[in-house]
């Protein structure tokens, strides 16, 4: 097909792509609805994906990856620079010329016998100033269609780049879908992605992880702004509403945060959720002085696992219709399922990797077999989830009266804490740890340090991230106040302390009770945490004892996670600023006078 625009260097980039890859056919998408149509009618007929049941889930489709290919690989994931200080110590790293070549290899001639689809995307609403566009080449029609729901896409975003506007060049391949020769790659200097051997998620969606938060932190660090992993949720009370943003590593509780209902035993204080986004936000000084954020995507790419009407009523409606549901069980009337999802297990489906599965089955170790894959997935448009904002789409976004840091900490890190200052509050982000969920692979529970929850995102040397940050405090006239939340602290008998979800409201309510100068809180080493009848836990029946433990800040425990933040900061070999370093010195130096006080 011929091209559709007159932008010289990007069709030169696509017939370059097609010189390397060589496609038998190359496919600009419009974005259009008959085009919506005729590429599932396509991907139905080849198998690759399948129609759900139309009464159940009209407009529905079902995928399944390959087994290998379930989950981001971060070993596999690179920044290219042309010097390694530049990528830091926590990411991978290849010069560009290796990138390419390594990359190059793979990619040679293998869109044969395939449609290479070009499609051109904006992250955030077309023709914002703070948009980003970029133009991603895929031989992948699944990867093609959740991009129509996670961004904006198509002709008119052709249109606002004329025939010279910058955009951020997204190559995507499958190739063999192996393992072995799989590479996703990022150029920040040449604005360049390159994705190859992997067709799910992260991997694959480029606008998410590589274009709007590894791509994009390096073009905010240098712009003045920042791109982060972060949910953004408005609560409204007596006619005001106010917004956070909340940053927790991958599969730790932003869709659901985003998504909350006001548990009952808070019903009389007329408390109105709305979600602007669930994964991530892009932060801006407005000219008043606030950090305002915008949520760049058009769609949720949420964790099925665990979605019920109980856990997230507001997810669930969000995906009755025009979804796809990836690598979740298949059920014999064209419905889907997955573990903790609605209703008991159905007595036989189809699991995730298609083979017939019963409740009660166990793999060859004798554990439970899943029918669902912990990864699975939902695409859904936002724009039909019943508590999207008003706001989503204003393109100066929503201003910020808190931001939030959390992690998945089985011990050590109470409920919530508030930082001293935004310094502090920056250390906190800095020093996050988290326990390793599905989402990535790896060695599932381990606790590793997920700064920000951008360790596997942040697209350069991130002590120099963290000096971005410290340099936009300095910045921000009114800043927004910094939390650290932790919901996943159990008890002795590994039961989880607190209720979570929807009775999370509580906690956030004290935040913003903070953020007006309110709020009774109690200091200590590691920040101010609420005094214990300064959350209302009106209807909620804790264990007795159990909010004391969850409010607990123990000091050998932090003494040992003190030091733990020193080796950490010492991976990056003298290059954490300044400010940081100072933040470790005085939280050691208060907790040392923690011990005086006994
Ligand atoms: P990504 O899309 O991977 O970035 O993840 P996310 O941060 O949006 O995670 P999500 O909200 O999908 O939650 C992941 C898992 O955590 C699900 O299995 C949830 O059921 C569980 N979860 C979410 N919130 C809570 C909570 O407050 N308490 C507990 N115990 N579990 C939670
Ligand atoms: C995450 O892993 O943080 C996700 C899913 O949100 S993916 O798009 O695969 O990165
Ligand atoms: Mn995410």
């Amino acid at each position: 097909m011929n091209a559709p625009t007159s932008h010289s260097k990007l069709n030169a980039w696509v017939d370059e792509t097609a010189r390397l890859c060589r496609p038998d056919r190359i496919v600009w998408l419009d974005g259009s609805e008959s085009e919506r149509k005729r590429l599932e009618e396509e991907a139905v007929a080849s198998g690759e994906l399948l129609r759900l049941n139309e009464k159940l889930l009209p407009g529905c489709l079902y995928h399944r990856t390959a087994a290998n290919d379930v989950a981001r690989t971060e070993h596999l994931t690179y920044i290219c620079t042309p010097k390694k200080i530049d990528a830091g110590p926590t990411n991978n790293w290849m010069t560009p010329e290796e990138g390419y070549r390594r990359a190059g290899e793979i990619f040679a001639g293998s869109m044969r016998g395939r449609t290479m689809y070009v499609i051109p995307f904006s992250m955030g609403v077309v023709g914002s100033p703070f948009s980003k566009i970029g133009v991603q080449l895929t031989d992948s029609l699944y990867v093609a269609l959740n991009m129509r729901i996670m961004t904006r896409m198509g002709r008119r975003v052709l249109d606002q780049l004329g025939s010279g506007g910058a955009f951020t060049k997204c190559l995507h391949g499958k190739a063999e879908l192996d393992v072995n020769r799989r590479l996703i790659l990022h150029f920040p200097q040449d604005n360049t992605i390159w994705s190859v051997g992997s067709g799910y998620g992260g991997n694959a969606l480029l606008g998410k992880k590589c274009l709007a938060l590894r791509i994009a932190s390096h073009l905010a660090r240098t712009e003045g702004w920042l791109a982060e992993h972060m949910l953004i949720l408005g609560i409204e009370r007596g006619g005001r509403t106010r917004y956070v943003t909340a940053a927790f590593p991958s599969a730790c509780g932003k869709t659901n945060l985003a998504m909350l209902i006001p548990p009952a035993g808070l019903k009389g204080k007329g408390y109105k959720i709305w979600t602007v986004g669930d994964d991530i936000a892009w932060l801006r000084i407005g000219p008043d002085g606030q950090l305002w954020a915008v949520n760049p995507e058009n769609g949720f790419f949420g964790v099925a696992p665990g979605t019920n009407s109980k856990s997230n009523p507001t997810a669930l409606a969000t995906i009755q219709r025009n979804t796809i549901f990836t690598n979740v069980a298949l059920t014999a009337e064209g419905g889907v399922w997955w573990e903790n999802g609605e209703g008991p297990a159905p007595k036989e489906c189809l699991d995730w990797r298609g083979q017939p599965w019963r409740p009660g089955m166990k793999d060859a170790e004798g554990k439970p077999l899943a029918a669902a894959h912990p990864n699975s997935r939902f695409t859904a448009p936002a724009a039909q989830c019943p508590s999207i904002s008003p706001e989503w789409e204003n393109p100066q976004g929503v201003p910020i009266s808190a931001v939030i840091f959390g992690g998945r900490r089985e011990r050590v890190a109470p409920l919530v804490y508030e930082s001293f200052d935004w310094n502090h509050g920056v250390y906190a982000g800095a020093t996050v740890a988290s326990e390793r969920t599905a989402a990535q692979v790896g060695k599932l529970g381990e606790v590793r340090r997920d700064p920000m929850a951008m360790l596997p995102f942040c697209g350069y040397n991130m002590a120099d991230y963290f000096a971005h940050w410290i340099e936009m405090g300095r910045r921000i006239p009114k800043p927004p106040r910094i939390f650290h939340v932790n919901w996943f602290r159990r008890d002795a008998h590994g039961k989880f302390l607190w209720p979570g979800f929807g009775d999370n409201l509580r906690v956030v309510e004290w935040m913003l009770e903070r953020c007006d100068g309110r709020g009774a809180a109690r200091k200590t080493p590691i920040g101010w945490v609420p005094a214990p009848e300064a959350l209302d836990l009106t209807g909620l029946d804790l264990p007795a004892g159990a909010l004391e433990q969850l409010l607990a800040v123990d000091r050998l425990d932090w003494e040992k996670e003190a030091e733990s933040h020193e080796q950490f900061f010492s991976r990056f070999e003298g290059r954490i600023p300044p400010a940081l370093v100072e933040q470790l010195a005085a939280l050691k130096q208060r907790l040392r006078q923690a011990v005086a006080a006994y």
